[in-house]
């Protein structure tokens, strides 16, 4: 195998396009003949990860498992974390698994107000009213990152499209030889 794995982490709130990205991102690498992993916080829970809620020890616990995309990384693989990962400490500690050039922070920079906007599963409207407690942006932290390689906004009030987010990752894996 020809080909130097990393990790591409891709944190921010729910509703900022983390999945969309990954999709996207995990596509593109496809198209290019690169071998890939998608981590999907939300999928992840579904599986692996089904005995963790929200609370702040099992988010804790929740981002340690995803060691997992290390291990995809020490085999070759370009792995495509995606989770809102919304406290520093347990990025950094995930950062701190690997060479530095090898983990990639996506930060997912989009209001608070746009993503309550799309509200996709309707979460923010359950936790607005109280049905959900400690959602992300409303009544838990998230706490945004302070040296990210990568951040994602939108330009001139307009979000980026799919294949322009994933582009935007592509071009710096390309630069710094992943690609
Ligand atoms: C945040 C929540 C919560 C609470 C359910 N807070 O956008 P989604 O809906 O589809 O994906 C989110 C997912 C978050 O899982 P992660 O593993 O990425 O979170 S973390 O990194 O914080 O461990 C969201 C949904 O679960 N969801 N309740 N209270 N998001």
């Amino acid at each position: 195998l020809n080909q130097k794995g990393c990790v591409v982490w891709i944190t921010g709130l729910s509703g900022s396009g983390k999945s969309t990205l990954a999709c996207s991102l995990g596509r593109e690498l496809h198209t290019r003949g690169k071998l890939s992993y998608v981590l999907d916080g939300d999928n992840l829970r579904h599986g692996l990860n089904k005995d963790l809620g929200f609370k702040p020890e099992d988010r804790t616990e929740n981002i340690r498992r995803t060691e997992v995309a290390k291990l995809f990384a020490d085999a070759g693989l370009i792995c495509v974390a995606s989770l809102i990962s919304p406290y520093r400490r347990d990025r950094d500690a995930c950062r701190a698994m690997l060479p530095d050039a090898n983990f990639i922070e996506v930060f997912m920079n989009m209001p608070l107000q746009l993503c309550e906007a799309r509200d996709p599963k309707g979460l923010y409207k359950l936790a607005r009213s109280g049905k959900i407690k400690g959602f992300t942006g409303i009544d838990d932290p998230y706490e945004p990152p302070l040296n990210c390689e990568i951040e994602i906004k939108q330009e001139n009030g307009v979000c980026p499209t799919p294949t322009a987010m994933a582009g935007q990752v592509v071009s710096y894996l390309e630069n710094k030889g992943f690609l």
